[in-house]
């Protein structure tokens, strides 16, 4: 009985962590709806980490224009994307905000999410955190124009 009852709380918490990323989609699904069209709807831009790369190598943004910054895990592995000099300088989305720590989105294989942000202008360099992983290739650069 107690074995059962150990299997139904772990599902439960597997179905809990399914519901938060989709609970996060659709909360930036009506930030964007409620931008309208008048405050331009946010550039959605995309960072796929793959075992090992950063693609784009390089992502150019706009300073002050709002993107929704979708990161991809397309890998089996687990990666990291680590660029807390970008993360600090930018306006981003408390719900998002809560899913970067220290400078860091942690993404399981096969896991994306989506940070609504408005970046601010400089050169911030990118990398997996992951031993061994910006040596193997996972490093980049994100520079944003004023
Ligand atoms: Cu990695």
């Amino acid at each position: 009985m107690t074995r059962g009852l150990k299997i139904l709380t772990f599902q439960a918490s597997a179905l809990v962590s399914c519901a938060l990323v989709m609970a996060t989609v659709a909360d930036v699904a009506s930030a964007v709806a409620a931008a309208g069209p008048s405050e331009g709807n946010p550039r959605p831009v995309n960072i796929s980490l793959t075992s090992f790369a950063l693609t784009p190598g390089t992502l150019y943004l706009k300073a002050g224009q709002p993107i929704l910054l979708r990161v991809a895990n397309d890998s089996g592995l687990s990666h990291d994307l680590t660029a807390p000099e970008f993360f600090s300088a930018a306006a981003i989305r408390p719900a998002d905000a809560a899913r970067i720590t220290d400078g860091k989105i942690a993404l399981s294989p096969h896991h994306s999410l989506i940070i609504a942000m408005i970046p601010a202008a400089g050169r911030f360099s990118v990398k997996c955190s992951h031993k061994f992983h910006k040596m193997l290739g996972m490093s980049g650069l994100i520079v944003v124009d004023s």
